[in-house]
């Protein structure tokens, strides 16, 4: 993506490289990849970090043209940024009702698993990270047992890598999966590829060029066409 999408995700890479959420060191991904960077949503901690972050979502989101009817958060993480999207869509004249689930039933009160509007029509998922796809088949199922449609999914950062089925590599990355075989919209704040070029544009020296080579040869080994 370039123009206008590729500006605000060169403008997100560096923002999460500035709040310290994307880091450069030696990580272990729940697929037990060895990756030379990891992005940590969790560490968008405050109120203005999280803020600024609900506005790149909904930037992003408003930018990719996508219909939906309401906003969804997978618990635990998608919660927060669900809710601070939610808000900062209807701050932009886009409100709509907003969702999310427990990960335990409640036996008493209101009881169920889902909290806030009813789940119906096109429904967007909000999450952090698509690395194998796990959450959002989880996701996905909650919604289709609701009666709603899993219609597309907002996610900060597509890490551009092959999925694993059975504990084996694939071709395809979760992204693509979901939406060659799902059939769902997928809009990313930025993309590995952004973050390629960030560390190539980058006047952080030779560290940033040691970052910039290691992510590169992780590409090489686990990457995917676009
Ligand atoms: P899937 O649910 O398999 O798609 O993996 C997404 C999860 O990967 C996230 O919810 C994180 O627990 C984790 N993750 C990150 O948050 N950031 C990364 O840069 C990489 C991963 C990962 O483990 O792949």
């Amino acid at each position: 993506a370039g123009g206008a999408q590729g500006a605000l995700a060169q403008d997100f890479v560096r923002f999460a490289v500035q709040a310290g959420v994307l880091r450069f060191g030696e990580f272990k991904t729940k697929a037990g990849r060895m990756s030379p960077y990891f992005f940590n949503a969790g560490l968008f901690d405050d109120g203005a970090k999280l803020g600024r972050l609900a506005q790149f979502y909904a930037q992003a989101l408003l930018a990719s043209g996508i219909a939906f009817d309401m906003v969804f958060g997978p618990a635990y993480k998608g919660i927060p940024l669900a809710a601070t999207v939610a808000v900062e869509l209807a701050r932009l004249g886009h409100n709509v009702p907003f969702a999310y689930n427990r990960k335990e039933a409640k036996d008493h009160g209101e009881g169920g698993t889902l909290v806030g509007a009813p789940l119906a029509g096109r429904v967007l998922i909000i999450d952090d990270v698509m690395s194998a796809g796990t959450a959002a088949r989880e996701s996905i199922a909650l919604i289709r047992a609701a009666g709603a449609t899993p219609h597309a999914m907002a996610i900060a950062l597509d890490r551009q890598e092959k999925a694993t089925e059975n504990g084996r590599d694939v071709d395809h990355s979760a992204v693509q999966y979901v939406r060659g075989t799902l059939g769902m919209q997928v809009c990313a704040i930025a993309r590995l590829a952004d973050l390629l070029q960030y560390l190539s544009a980058s006047e952080g020296g030779q560290q940033m060029s040691e970052h910039h080579a290691r992510v590169l040869a992780y590409r090489q080994r686990y990457g995917v066409e676009d």
